[in-house]
């Protein structure tokens, strides 16, 4: 089981798409464990970003994420970095398959809805970024056990 950050930019606020992006890794089986409704300074998005530093599009992409409030959430489950890699879809809305998140709800390159962490080193980077320990709440459901075979011990 992992836990990754997603991040609900500006554009899917702007837009009232909270709930139904939300939807789509609860209706997967994820679980969100942390939540947290807020301003993204320019220092924290400074540090989040730092890859794309020196890259073109590097100051539009602060300017953008700290435009307007954002959700950044905690979101657990199995493998939960690369299924919400892939209910993201594509970096480009007007590039992503439909089915996606991306490809059903962007038809934008910088304005694109939603973060989600790229590896299990990054989602660890970025949690700790964005919430303290305490702020996550790690909790069972009794559904769980419908949603993934752990009768082998495993969760399969
Ligand atoms: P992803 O979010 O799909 O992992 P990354 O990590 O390559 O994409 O890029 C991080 C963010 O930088 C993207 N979500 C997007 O907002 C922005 N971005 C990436 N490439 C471009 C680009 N060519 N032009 C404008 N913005 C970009």
């Amino acid at each position: 089981m992992q836990t990754t950050l997603i991040i609900l930019k500006p554009d899917a606020i702007q837009r009232g798409l909270i709930g139904r992006i939300i939807s789509r890794f609860e209706d997967k089986g994820l679980i969100v464990i942390g939540a947290k409704f807020m301003r993204v300074t320019r220092e924290l998005a400074e540090e989040h970003y730092a890859e794309h530093k020196g890259k073109g599009f590097y100051g539009d992409l602060v300017n953008f994420i700290t435009s307007t409030p954002v959700l950044v959430m905690a979101i657990h489950g199995k493998e939960a970095v690369a299924v919400c890699r892939k209910l993201i879809g594509k970096t480009v809305g007007y590039e992503a398959d439909p089915g996606t998140i991306r490809g059903d709800f962007g038809s934008s390159k910088s304005f694109n809805l939603i973060h989600g962490s790229d590896s299990e080193s990054s989602a660890e980077r970025e949690l700790n970024l964005f919430f303290q320990e305490a702020e996550l709440c790690p909790y069972d459901r009794v559904i769980a056990q419908w949603v993934v075979d752990t009768s082998s011990g495993e969760a399969e």
